[in-house]
């Protein structure tokens, strides 16, 4: 795996984990020698996505970006491991379509919304339920839950955060 690169992508909502996950992964794949590159769609949205808002045309041109950014990480050898919420199954699909099959792995936060909004880090789910923030993913914005992500979520769904990172350590980092 660490000589050539693959694209792991973490999708979920608004405080299901995802960056947790993702710095996790990185630190741990990076403690064994691999080269592990991070693309968080919050921080991006600083830089390279700065132009784009969230309606539905700007996410999708979000996650395309982000997936060829993270296709020529991959080409360089590099595990990368890309987090956004990518609400929209065409659009993930669309980067999962960039990389060999196999070198794609798409990691589900499958944690439901009252959890994510009970933890609300941010405090981001509390302006969308009083209508400061118009579009929110899960309040007023769809979200689409994966069918074909390398994940199977058979635990509690609480745990999946956890569980999610347990399962590609054990399946890649033997
Ligand atoms: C969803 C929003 C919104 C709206 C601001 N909807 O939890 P966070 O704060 O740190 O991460 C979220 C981030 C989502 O950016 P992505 O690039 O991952 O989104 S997407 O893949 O849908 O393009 C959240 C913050 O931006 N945020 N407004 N309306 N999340």
């Amino acid at each position: 795996l660490g000589q050539k690169g693959c694209v792991i992508w973490i999708t979920g909502l608004s405080g299901s984990g995802k960056s947790t996950v993702a710095c996790a992964l990185s630190r741990e794949l990076h403690c064994r020698g691999h080269h592990t590159y991070v693309l968080d769609g919050d921080n991006l949205r600083h830089g390279l996505n700065r132009d784009l808002s969230f309606k539905a045309e700007d996410r999708t041109e979000n996650i395309r970006r982000v997936g060829e950014v993270a296709k020529l990480f991959a080409d360089a050898g590099t595990i990368c491991i890309a987090s956004l919420i990518s609400p929209y199954r065409r659009d993930r699909d669309a980067c999962r379509a960039l990389v060999p099959d196999s070198r794609f792995i798409e990691v589900f936060m499958d944690l439901p919304l009252e959890i994510c909004e009970a933890r609300d880090p941010k405090g981001l789910y509390k302006l969308a339920r009083t209508g400061k923030i118009k579009g929110f993913t899960g309040v007023d914005d769809p979200y689409e839950s994966p069918v074909n992500s390398e994940t199977k979520n058979d635990g509690p769904r609480w745990a999946t955060a956890i569980h999610s990172h347990h399962m590609l350590k054990h399946r890649y980092l033997q």
